[in-house]
This record gives C-alpha cells, structure tokens and sequence, in this order.
C-alpha cells in the first residue's frame, strides 16, 4: 500500500518538474534589437500600429503614465510634426507605455541628440519585472531602435540610461510602432481586427505556469481518490 502510494507521489512530482520548469525558463522574453534598422523590424513583424502623436489623444488600447512627457510641436529634427517629447531622469523621472492587447514588438523615430544635448541615453525596459532590452544611445538624431520579443509583454518603460554625459535624457519621439504579428495576433493597417479584439477580451485565470501546478494538484487529489477507492489507503491497515 505504501509502495503504490508513493509511486503515485514521485509521479505527481515528476510531472511537476518536467512540465513547470520549462514553462518558468521560457517565462524570461529574449529580445532582439534593431538598432538603426526599420526595415529590418518592420520585415520582422510584417504589420503594425502607429501613433504620430499628431494629437494629445493616443491610439485605442494605448495608454502612458509619465513624469515629464507630453504631446507637443518637435524642436529637433523632427520638427515638421508633433511628437511625444520627455525628459527621463534618474531615479525620479520614468515613462511607461501600456498596451491593452500583448504585443510582441516595438519601436520609434527618435532624437536624443537634439533636444537638450545627448544626455544619459535611454534604457528600454518590458513587463512587471522589466527586463532590460537595451539602451538608446544619447547622440541618436532621427534615427529608428525598436526590438522584438519571443515572449508577449504589455508595458513599456523608458528610464535615463547609463550614459554619462548628462543628468537627465530629454528626447523626443516620433511614429511609435508595435505589433503583435508574432504573438499569433495580428495587427495591422490602424485598425485592429475583430480577433484580436475577441481574442483580448477573454480572461485567463490562470498563467501557464499556474495551469501546470492546478493539473499536478488535481493528479495527486485523483491518486489519493483512486488509491482509498481501491482500500489501498487505510490507516494503521
Ligand atoms: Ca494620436
Ligand atoms: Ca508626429
Ligand atoms: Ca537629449
């Protein structure tokens, strides 16, 4: 009787190691930079969403929280339009982009170099535990960095990199794009499909590691069932 039921806990337990230790290990995204390459990003995502930022009003599913940014008229390079223009400074100032649906790419038109002078760069972050993705270097001017992830995230964070040529990173950005092409979802043409939407709007209990611990939990509760059913789990027998 004890045999039986220890096989069935070295089998639960088995069960637990094989199938959540791959699902942790993947759980850490590893990004893929495309520094001064646009075409190289957009070939890598297929299609994609921009915000022009040619009003304060950001695109559906898009959202910020920021210490110094805004909406305004470029005074760099970009200056034939209106761009998201930020201050970032260490250890006070930051900005996060969220977006609604997980996405799996991002990237801008960006000017580092001009507004206020190159400062300490830009350092990219992704998700609740931001991963670092890479920094912006300070002299950028009108230049496109974006990168795309294996694994889907849904916020964005920029914090003052770790360039020492100023104490803060003023910047401005242009044509934000991010797609969610390589997630299985896909984005495109300013307009995001009925899918994806129907897709964003279902709500997942469980994260796939969660949903690894319930099976194991439900097959060691059905082999306690099994083996009292059976009266191989009787004490003191
Ligand atoms: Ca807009
Ligand atoms: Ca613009
Ligand atoms: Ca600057």
């Amino acid at each position: 009787m004890k045999r039986l039921l220890t096989l069935f806990v070295i089998v639960a337990l088995v069960l637990v190691a094989t199938l959540a230790l791959p699902a942790m290990v993947a759980a850490v995204p590893v990004t893929t930079v495309y520094d001064q390459d646009e075409a190289g990003w957009k070939a890598a995502v297929g299609t994609w969403l921009t915000e022009d930022f040619a009003d304060a009003t950001l695109n559906t599913g898009l959202s910020v929280v920021t210490d110094n940014g805004l909406v305004q008229a470029a005074s760099g390079c970009l200056a034939t339009s209106n761009v998201w223009w930020d201050r970032l400074i260490p250890g006070s100032a930051t900005t996060t982009w969220t977006f609604d649906v997980p996405i799996t790419a991002f990237g801008g038109n960006w000017d580092l170099g001009g507004p206020g002078g190159p400062g300490t760069g830009i350092a990219v972050e992704i998700n609740g535990s931001w991963v670092p993705v890479g920094e912006i270097d300070s002299d950028v001017e009108c230049k496109f960095w974006g990168f795309v992830s294996d694994t889907a995230f849904t916020q964005v964070r920029f914090i003052a990199g770790t360039d020492p040529q100023g104490w803060a990173e003023t910047y401005e950005l242009d044509n934000m794009v991010y797609s969610a092409h390589t997630n299985g979802y896909i984005i495109g043409g300013g307009i995001v499909e009925p899918a994806l939407v129907a897709s964003s709007s279902v709500v997942q209990p469980f994260s796939d590691f969660d949903g690894v611990l319930l099976a194991a939990a439900g097959a060691i509760v059905l082999g306690f069932w099994y083996a009292r059913r059976r009266g191989l789990l009787r004490r003191n027998s």
